[in-house]
Order: C-alpha cells, then structure tokens, then sequence
C-alpha cells in the first residue's frame, strides 16, 4: 500500500514490518513521535524510559535477551546514553539494537547542534542515514538485519527535515516477526571486566574490517553518475538539496554514513574533475573522506555555512548558480515573542523570582521561557538537570554572599526524573544549601504532554487515550517523600497558581539561607486540564504595567498603556487577578 507518512511515521511501520518487539526511548523533537506510532501496534512492547540512558540500558538488555530492540531519542540524548553506547559497541548484540538519532541543524527546538555521525565514528557502529520517508522505512529494517549479520548496535540518523516531512512509502500490511532469539549466557562477550573487554575490543576491530568491505558494495551507498566535472559527496537531507539546486552534478549518496567505503570514494573522486561535500552543521565528511586521500575542493563561490540547515539556495549560491530571489516577508507583520501560554502554572514562580532579583540557574523544558522577555527571570540553561547542580556550584563560589541575590535552581518534573535526582543527591550528599523549585506541571509539556515517572502514566496507556491527569496503572512518584528520602529537611508543597502562595514559599527559602530547601510547585499544564474560567474584565486601570509583565500572551495594551484582555486567549487563570496592586481586575460578582 502507497502512504504519505512523515519519517518518524515511516520508521515505526518499518520497525513493526521487521518484528521489532520492544520500543524504548526518551521524548525529544524530532524524535518522539517515533515510538508514539510504534506502541500504537499492540504486538511491540513500548515504553518511556526516565532518561536515554536508562532507555538504550533497557533497549540493551532486550536485545542480549533475545528480541529486535528499538531506541529512539534526539541528539543531545545521545550524549546522555553515551556511556552505555561506548560498551555496548564491543559486546555486541544477540537480537538486534538500532539506537534512532534525530538530529537538529539549526537548532529549532534543541540546546546546541550536533552531530550525531560522530558518535557513530567514535564507537564504531554503522551509521544509516535516509534522504526521505521511503528511505526511512526501508533503512531501518535494514539497520537491523546488519546490526543482527555483524553482531553490532546500528544507528539510524534522521534530521528534523526528514523526522517531519512527509514523502510516500510503500508499506507493508503485515509484519515479519524474526521471533525472539534463544537467550545464552555468554559473560564473555556481555562483562565488561578488562580481560573480557580488551578481547571484545579486538573482535570490533574485525568486525569494523567486515563493515567496511560491505560499505564499499552495499547499495545503501549510491553512485549517480550525470556528467564528469562536478562530483558531490552527501547523504540525507543534503542529498535533496543537491539534487534540487544542481540536477546536473554527480552524486555519491551515502546511505551508509560509517564506515566510509574508502575504495569506492577514491573510484568516485577520480571519475570527476571536482570533487565536494555537502554537509550541514558539521564538517564530517569532510574530516572522514580527507583523511582517505581524497582531495576535495572548495566550492567555487566559498565554502557552505559551518552551522545550521542547509538548503537549496545555499547550495546554489555556493556553486554560482542563480537562485531565485529571497521573498521578504510583507512589512509591519506584529513580532510574536515566544511565551508561556495564558494560564501556564509556571508564570507566577518567575514573576517572583524575577521581582525578588533571584539569580536562577534554569533548566530545559517549557519553563526554560522564563528566559523570555519580560520575565527575563533565568540566567542558565546548560543541560536537562544541571539547573539543580550548578545552583550547588554557585552556592560553592558563594555567588549569594557576593551579588546579595539568592540563589534558585528550577526544574520540571520531567527533568527532575531524567536527571535532576542524581544532581539533588549530590547537593544533599556534600551539605549543600540554598532553594529548589521543581515545577510538577503533571506531564512533559515541552514535547507534547507524555506521561512521565512524577505523574506514572505510561506510554501505552497515553496511546490508548489517557490523560496524563487520569490515574494512572504504573506509578505516580511522590516527589516530596523522595527529596525526604534524600535526606532533604525542608520540603514545601505549593500551588503554582496562587501567588500569595508562591511568594511565601520562596521568601521563607531563600530567607533561611544555610539550609536546604526544595519547594515542589504543584497545578497542571493548561495543555491537559483544558477547562476555562469566567474571564476577568478591567475597570480604571491605571497603566502601571504589573499585568502586562506577567508576560502573558491573552493580555496587551491599549494605545494608553491600559491593558486589555484577549478573550480568544484568557482562560480565566486569575493570575493578572492576583498581580494588579490596585483590584482593577476582577471577575464579575467578586
Ligand atoms: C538530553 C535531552 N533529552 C531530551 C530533550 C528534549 N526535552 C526538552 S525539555 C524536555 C522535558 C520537559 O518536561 P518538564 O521538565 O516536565 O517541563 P515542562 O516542559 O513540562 O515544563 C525534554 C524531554 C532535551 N532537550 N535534552
């Protein structure tokens, strides 16, 4: 059957086509729709996992048990699953692994760029990479029949272009079930103790030999000869764009992106006059292919940008070619500033911590835009968990006695799972002070609202039309009996959404400033509890502007500074209620 499916849609179904029978992973744009689609088959088992690598250790442990194993997570996750990456890729594998990688060129909904083909390269795995849907369907089958034939964790790479477009993929309608592999304990290829390891170190090296012999005749790997003057080497998306800004250019697809076919390439770069890279954000290819001999030239009107997507046009303009004028969007459009939602129960902790002039180490999430304008209320965004550990560092370089500002870490319940308790521990563990916020919105609102382990609603059960505000089968975690049980003294439960509240809370923390404090901020995201309140209406409003910081996207002003109040938007929160110092908001009847 002929289906328009997007490349994270294609790789569930090609998963389920090749008997995948487990599915783990950690949300993350522009991965996560990925084992959405893969737990909507009954027959595979899918599961969130509080972290990635928490995830690939299960995706492991599945595989050496006998079953095809999926895990899917963004790049940075990679980074976070490295450590069991790094062992795995010596012991190998009994069913098959594939570690799914969605890289973000340009960085639209990530915290850096990076590119994912390194770690391929640094624990010598196969790297595949599509260039669209149809590829994505047929690769990941693929990847697992080589990660099964060269006993090897495979990773499959996809960028947001080719995560969310949609191209058409033949697809099958039933699966083809492997079945699970018969389990042997081998602690030989599975302990990593030294004499264990340095042997499987050497069986990789082989093994990586094997990969490159099949590199140079797969056709995963693809010479499209059109002419001998300009030559390109590329891979996924990249390709598209070749294709589209220089139709007449040869080509040399990488479908497999590690190892390199160093003979093949060598074959290519002597059938050209010209041989180039197209790459984006990274300079991979460039490394990796030089380092086989090849010369590669520089385009002739410079070199591609270092960073960010690329795209046709800038592949054109590289190579001289005419691209059509860059169409300016009409003037005077209205400049939309990313914010909180109207209602969002983390608002009134930044307006706080804000007017309190708090120095808040932040962290990723929804919450991160408390950094926006005109909250402007975080002054860290490092990685998922470093808010809670690098308000202990500052603590360290006694930032407080020095600025005279309190220092406040921040953290969502989603990150507190995946990373934020081991950084508490350690702040607990070596007699740390100071104030921490964990913001239990009851769901992962920043990539789509999934269930998490502080609200215990599973994936299936999501997939089968949960909300994450039903009570759930797997278990809730009860954050303030496990800071407790981390040996955390003062422990507050507070109401995001009452500011009086809100405002107690953190002046008594940050008060008691040589003790501990872990206020969990409690109301959920408007995302999940949808229901509206009677809208509030303005009378005098004297223009002092409390309200309109509040930064919330349902109230603006008038030409006389007077705010006004969006009812498309307002749910009736009350938090510009609470917020005007002079009762001028106020709800009919109250
Ligand atoms: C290592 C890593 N994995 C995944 C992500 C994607 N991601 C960004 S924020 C976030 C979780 C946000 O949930 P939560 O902490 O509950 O905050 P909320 O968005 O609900 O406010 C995730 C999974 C990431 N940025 N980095």
């Amino acid at each position: 059957m002929k289906e328009l499916l997007s490349g994270n849609e294609a790789i569930a179904q090609g998963a389920w086509e090749c008997g995948v029978e487990i599915g783990v992973g950690y949300p993350g744009t522009p991965s996560t729709e990925t084992l959405e689609n893969l737990s909507k088959h009954d027959v595979v088992y899918c599961e969130w996992a509080p972290n990635e690598k928490v995830a690939l250790e299960v995706a492991i442990g599945s595989a050496m048990g006998g079953a095809r194993s999926l895990v899917t997570m963004k790049h940075v996750g990679v980074n976070v699953a490295a450590d069991p990456l790094m062992s795995v890729c010596n012991a190998g594998v009994n069913g098959g692994l594939v570690l799914l990688c969605a890289d973000d060129p340009s960085i639209f909904s990530s915290q850096n760029e990076q590119d994912s083909r390194n770690y391929a390269a640094f624990a010598r795995v196969p790297m595949l990479e599509p260039a669209d849907s149809s590829e994505a369907h047929e690769f990941i089958q693929r990847a697992f029949d080589i990660s099964e034939q060269f006993d090897t964790p495979a990773m499959l790479r996809e960028s947001m272009r080719i995560a969310h477009t949609k191209t058409l993929v033949e697809t099958c309608d039933t699966a083809n079930k492997p079945g699970l592999k018969p389990f042997e304990p081998t602690p030989s290829k599975y302990v990593m103790v030294p004499a264990n390891a340095r042997a499987r170190r050497l069986a990789a090296d082989e093994r990586t030999d094997q990969l490159i012999e099949f590199a140079e005749t797969t056709d995963l790997n693809r010479v499209e000869m059109r002419g001998n003057e300009i030559g390109i080497i590329c891979s996924g998306a990249c390709y598209q764009h070749v294709r589209e800004a220089l139709p007449d250019a040869s080509t040399f697809k990488l479908g497999m992106s590690w190892p390199l076919p160093p003979k093949k390439l060598a074959e290519f770069a002597a059938a050209v006059d010209h041989v180039y890279v197209v790459e984006e954000a990274c300079d991979y290819f460039a490394v990796h292919v030089s380092a086989l001999g090849i010369k590669l030239d520089v385009p002739p009107c410079g070199s591609l940008p270092q960073a960010g997507e690329l795209t046709p046009a800038l592949v054109k303009a590289a190579f001289g070619v005419e691209a059509p004028a860059h169409v300016a969007p009409a003037e005077n459009l209205p400049i939309r500033f990313p914010s909180l939602c109207a209602g969002c129960p983390h608002r009134l902790v930044f307006t706080t911590l804000r007017d309190m002039h708090a120095v808040v180490t932040g962290d990723i999430g929804c919450y991160t835009l408390g950094a926006s304008a005109p909250l402007n209320a975080v002054h860290s965004t490092i990685d998922m968990g470093a808010s809670l550990s690098m308000a202990h560092g500052m603590e360290l370089a006694k930032v407080p006695e020095r600025t005279g500002h309190p220092v406040v870490g921040v953290i969502g319940d989603s990150t507190f799972a995946h990373s934020g308790i081991t950084s508490l521990l350690g702040t607990v563990y070596n007699g740390g002070a100071g104030t921490l916020c964990v913001l239990d919105n009851r769901t992962t609102a920043m990539t789509g609202c999934q269930g998490n382990p502080c609200n215990g609603v599973t994936l299936t059960e999501q997939v089968r039309g949960m909300n994450p505000l039903d009570v759930p089968a797997g278990k809730p975690l009860n954050i303030e009996n496990l800071c407790r049980a981390l040996g955390v003294e003062d422990v507050v439960s507070v109401n995001s959404q009452d500011l009086k509240a809100v405002r107690k809370a953190l002046k008594d923390a940050v008060k008691a400033s040589d003790r501990l404090f872990v206020i969990v901020f409690h109301s959920p995201c408007r995302l999940i509890d949808r229901h509206r309140e009677q809208v509030p209406t303005i009378t005098d409003c004297r223009a002092c502007g409390r309200c309109i910081n509040l930064g919330c996207p349902a109230i603006g002003k008038d030409e006389d500074g007077r705010a006004v109040i969006d009812e498309t938007q307002c749910i009736g929160c009350d938090q510009c209620v609470q917020t005007c110092p002079f009762g001028c908001i106020a709800k009919d009847g109250e």
